[in-house]
């Protein structure tokens, strides 16, 4: 994309309403507007990283053996009164009526719909097990919306739902669910931790929060410092087969919120091993047994001929506060670090002499070899605010082309999170970038 011609507002000054850096980074960088209270507008960089953010998350939900799906975003109160969680669950559910007066709401979650549209079609313990997702925006409508993208009133989740015969097979879907979430956020560069949880209006007897470590969270967690080391990508993983050496582990160390924090367990652990901290809840998942399909009549025949209440879990990801939660672990003082996984754009190739053949020359070579993965500043602007910009907006790579290093075929290549520069030729340039080291 050229800068020239692309949308990409920055805001000078720092916002007055944002108390954190990621929603002061946001606003700056011109990835989000608020439209109303906890309501934003995306706009072309924080909904390119959003997407980015999406895609893994559905990367990583398919490879877990989850199927797509995409429920509406508008739901019929009637479905919510069969699982008597219309009155229960409060101011937070925007309750809307249709023009016949038809009571509706805006989803806040799923598992009423996902629960209807299973009992529909599934009649026997071969439909079983199943695993539908989808990736859809849910309104809840919190009473301090805050943070920016982190507690919004509007926000995309991913949220899936397993569906299985017996207790055994829930839990199987859960360490499914489990392991994909620690893959999920290790790729975005992110170290989450699973964390015993309460189970809140979703109900259900075993849950865990994925959470990451950053100043501003919202929750105090408590933890043993060998879970921050764990290198879970490095672990093969097989789905159909034993998912213990990588979910035990993270039950065999100490990790809890403020909630379920255990003084005794604590004190066990030697001083050296503890560490306390804030977190940022990234996602949350949920075994809750029959708590729907009970109510709602879902019910298979299972081997014996008998009807079953098949076993459900739920299992969501914020995607829309990930992005925030992904800077708040990744800036500096100048601005967003983006871990390549996420980045908006690759490279930067900031030209700063538009006009001289020579700059542009080079400027074009490198823009062409990486577009649409790259922006090119080609604005006429000051070097200053083009460094400025670059730095603020977080592209991991950037390429520095004045008129003196062109005559000689140089570029001056930075990267954003260690601030190392090397002048390299551009063909040299193209490779560093490319193999990302
Ligand atoms: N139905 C279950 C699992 S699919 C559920 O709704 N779980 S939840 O309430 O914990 O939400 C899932 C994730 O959505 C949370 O872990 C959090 O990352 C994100 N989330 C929840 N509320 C908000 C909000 N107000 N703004 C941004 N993200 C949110």
């Amino acid at each position: 994309m050229r800068l020239s011609r692309a949308f990409l507002p920055t805001l000078k000054e720092t916002p007055a309403e944002a108390q954190i850096a990621s929603h002061r980074l946001m606003l700056r960088a011109g990835m989000v507007r608020q439209t109303s209270a906890g309501i934003y507008a995306w706009l072309p960089l924080g909904w390119r990283v959003l997407r980015k953010v999406e895609q893994i998350v559905r990367e990583e939900q398919d490879a877990a053996g989850a199927q797509e799906v995409l429920m509406p975003t508008i739901q019929a109160a009637d479905l919510w009164r069969q699982s008597g969680r219309y009155d229960a669950y409060g101011p937070e559910m925007l309750r809307l009526k249709d023009r016949h007066e038809r009571d509706m709401l805006f989803g806040p979650t799923n598992e009423e719909m996902v629960t209807d549209i299973f009992r529909t079609y599934a009649k026997s313990y071969r439909d079983l097990p199943r695993n539908l997702y989808h990736i859809q925006w849910k309104f809840r409508d919190e009473i301090r919306p805050r943070f920016g993208v982190m507690r919004g009133r509007e926000f995309l989740m991913k949220d899936a739902y397993s569906f299985d015969l017996d207790h055994a097979g829930a839990t199987r879907s859960y360490r499914q669910m489990f392991t994909a979430y620690l893959r999920t956020f290790a790729r975005m560069g992110l170290k989450a931790i699973p964390m015993q949880a309460d189970t809140g209006p979703i109900g259900g007897n075993l849950s865990h929060e994925f959470i990451i470590l950053a100043e501003t969270g919202e929750s105090q967690v408590y933890l043993h410092k060998d879970l921050l080391e764990f290198d879970v990508l490095s672990q093969p993983v097989d789905y159909d087969g034993d998912l213990s050496p990588v979910v035990d582990f993270w039950t065999s160390r100490y990790a809890a919120t403020d909630e379920k924090h255990d003084e005794a367990a604590w004190d066990a652990i030697p001083e050296a091993d503890r560490v306390s901290a804030r977190g940022i809840e990234v996602g949350h998942i949920f075994y809750f047994g029959t708590k729907y399909s009970a109510p709602m009549g879902l019910q298979v025949s299972g081997p014996d001929g008998k009807m079953v209440n098949p076993e459900m879990g739920s299992y969501g990801i914020g995607v829309s506060r990930l992005v925030g939660a992904i800077i708040e672990a990744n800036h500096d003082e100048t601005g967003i670090r983006w871990p390549e996984a996420v980045a908006p754009f690759k490279l930067a190739v900031l030209n700063l002499k538009v006009g001289d053949a020579g700059t542009d020359a080079l400027a074009a070579r490198l823009y062409a070899a990486f577009d649409p993965d790259a922006v090119y500043d080609d604005r006429d602007e000051r070097a200053g605010v083009k460094f400025a910009d670059a730095d603020l907006m977080g592209y991991p790579w950037q390429a520095i082309i004045g008129p003196r290093g062109a005559a000689a075929g140089k570029v001056e290549l930075k990267r954003r999170a260690t601030g190392e520069r090397v002048e390299l030729s551009v063909e040299d340039a193209i490779a560093r970038v490319k193999g990302g080291g």
